[in-house]
């Protein structure tokens, strides 16, 4: 009696085969196969239907107790744009990124572990536009991203329990509100404190008409020379990055090219909360409306292989969501 009931079982058992790495620290996890079917459409549309039908994948895949809050999923699909070598859509602990930088270092470096691509230019589908990506031969990639720029300047934001702190919104393929006068250390021993202020910033910025805005970056000075920024990223689901952010950098350098404190094509090497940096630049797209194109460098690192197993008997089989 017991081998057909194991055997029934182990048939409602999903596979989802990922791919894990960390880029400056940030890990990503690539579902290459067993993901959710969401079509053909454009990744816009794929990203609803994955949001309204399947989020519970979502959660998963990158929820405890098989992940963690700063894990970001990264669902490998076919590209939609024909110009494109593949589509992806990345998530978070409570939601969906409009696109991801560190993961797209994540995607590059898994793909070319798993032998899916090698030394070369690739294009990207993402829900927020396509993004170019050149893998070199010594593992650093270059990530050109979507279209960047500056919403708002130095707006005045009343923080409960803190006060006025002025800042910019910016959109780097997911909004931002980037703010230096804070006050604050930016240090891992002061990690809580980071935390607590950000989440605060972020929701009065919400209610100061910026209801878009989903990630907070704080500034000081780097103390390493020729670095030229230390920052913290407080993500959507109140864990921060441990990468320089992808995006975030991008809407940075939209900010500095605004104020034009960093010329088109000079360096911009950004550090994280844990030491980590990426190489940045960027080019005009219009200057006009203070659009650019960054391009942000950086290197990824396979942590591991795994195929997820999820079990209808595991009362925990869709993650513990936070
Ligand atoms: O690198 O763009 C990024 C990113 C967004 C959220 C976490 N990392």
């Amino acid at each position: 009696m017991s081998a057909p009931v194991a055997a029934t079982r182990e048939a409602q058992i999903q596979a989802i085969q990922v791919i894990d790495s960390h880029t400056a620290g940030e890990p990503t996890r690539l579902v290459i196969e067993g993901g959710p079917d969401l079509g053909v459409g454009p990744l816009a549309q794929r990203v609803e239907r994955f949001r309204q039908h399947f989020d519970a994948y979502r959660s998963a895949i990158v929820n405890e107790p098989r992940g963690c809050d700063m894990l970001v999923g990264a669902l490998l699909c076919k590209p939609h744009r024909p110009d494109c070598n593949w589509g992806v859509i990345f998530f978070n602990n409570v939601g969906y990124l409009g696109m991801c930088g560190h993961g797209t270092l994540g995607l590059i470096a898994s793909l070319a572990h798993a032998g899916r691509c090698a030394a070369g230019t690739f294009r990207i589908d993402t829900p927020v536009g396509a993004v170019n990506a050149q893998l070199h031969g010594d593992g650093r990639i270059d990530v050109e991203n979507v279209t960047s720029y500056r919403k708002a300047r130095q707006i005045a934001v009343a923080v409960a329990g803190v006060g006025s702190i002025r800042g910019d919104v910016a959109w780097g393929g997911n909004w931002f509100f980037l703010a230096d006068g804070h006050g604050l250390d930016i240090k891992p021993q002061n990690l809580e404190a980071l935390t607590e202020f950000a989440w605060r910033v972020r929701q009065a910025v919400n209610a100061q008409g910026y209801p878009e805005v989903d990630h907070v970056e704080l500034f000081a000075p780097s103390t390493r020379a020729g670095v030229h920024s230390r920052n913290f990223v407080l993500c959507p689901g109140r864990a921060y990055d441990r990468s320089p952010c992808g995006t975030g950098t991008s809407a940075k350098l939209a900010c500095l090219a605004a104020d034009e404190r960093l010329r088109e094509g000079d360096p911009w090497i950004q550090e994280s909360l844990i030491g980590s940096t990426f190489s940045a630049r960027y080019r005009w797209h219009a200057r006009d409306k203070g659009e650019i194109t960054p391009v942000i460098t950086g290197t990824a690192h396979v942590t591991g292989e795994a195929r997820l197993r999820l079990d209808p008997a595991d009362p925990y089989c869709w993650g513990i969501c936070p």
